[in-house]
């Protein structure tokens, strides 16, 4: 019997709200969690009593702010891209194939890896008070699961270039307004609102919806994110990693050569 460390799992009328249970970090994506999240998907896929997945984070701050930079700080290149390679392979690529629909409740900050989390999600909610971004060159370090590919895909190229090397981060209407995310309530409502959705899809055709995430998911191509995980291991052997890394941690700004 496996027990989950960080997450909350509650099925209710064919929906399972999951609950990314880090507050102390702002949900940040440690090995346990995503280990967790795995477990999760490999069980939900077989289970007849989940038509419909919600992911939210715990508190009223974060959705989740990231990849755990303390967990990863002191990698080297091989131990970054093997880091990436799994997480993609075990958790994000899982999440948008996955043939049950995952619904995304950004409750807060989606940042880095909570933001790839977000994207990899079928669709996503945000509560009025979300902050979206991928921050990761202020850290020395680019997207890792598949910021990249799919940010680019949600809003275009151009902005997505200026938001990766600008590391800002959208609000939640900017990110309405640029189809980042479907809707933006009150963050009161949020998860009766997405909740509200699961509901509509749990009514329709679960056979159907499979066969159309498949065939939407079929157009992606997927060599960029073998660069994608490449590039992220190779910036591990960078100064500028350290330095990013150990300013965070610091409580710092990075001074990069
Ligand atoms: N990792 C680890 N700890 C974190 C993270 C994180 N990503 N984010 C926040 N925390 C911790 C803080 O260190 C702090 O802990 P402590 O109290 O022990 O110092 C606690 O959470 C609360 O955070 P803050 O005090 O910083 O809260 P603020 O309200 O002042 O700031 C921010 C909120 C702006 C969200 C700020 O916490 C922040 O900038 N966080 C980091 C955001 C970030 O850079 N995320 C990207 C990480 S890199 C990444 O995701 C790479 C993805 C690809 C990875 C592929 C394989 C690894």
């Amino acid at each position: 019997e496996y027990t989950y460390e960080n997450l909350i799992v509650e099925i209710e009328n064919k929906i399972a709200l999951v609950t990314l249970n880090r507050p102390q970090a702002l949900n940040a994506l440690n090995k346990n969690l995503l280990e967790d999240l795995s477990h999760f998907f490999d069980e939900a896929l077989v289970d007849d009593s989940i038509r419909v997945v919600i992911l939210t984070g715990s508190g009223e701050k974060s959705f989740v702010a990231g990849a755990d930079i303390k967990e990863f700080a002191s990698f080297d290149g091989k131990q970054g891209e093997q880091l990436a390679a799994k997480g993609q392979q075990d958790v994000f690529d899982k999440v948008e194939k996955f043939t049950k629909p995952v619904i995304a409740a950004v409750n807060g900050f989606a940042l880095g890896g909570g933001l790839e989390l977000a994207m990899a999600s079928h669709f996503r909610i945000a509560s009025k008070n979300a902050k979206l971004g991928l921050p990761e060159v202020t850290l020395g370090l680019i997207p890792g699961y598949g910021g990249t590919q799919r940010l680019p895909k949600l809003i275009g190229k151009g902005r997505a270039m200026q938001a990766i090397m600008t590391a800002e981060m959208f609000s939640a209407d900017r990110a309405y307004e640029i189809g980042l995310v479907n809707e933006v309530v009150e963050q009161t409502e949020l998860i009766n609102r997405v909740k509200e959705i699961a509901t509509k899809i749990t009514q329709n055709s679960s056979v159907a919806i499979r066969h159309a995430i498949t065939a939407i998911n079929a157009s992606d191509k997927e060599i960029g994110f073998d660069i994608e995980i490449k590039s992220f291991g190779n910036l591990f052997d960078e100064d500028d990693f350290k330095e990013g890394t150990t300013a965070f941690v610091e409580k710092r700004k990075p001074n990069f050569k």
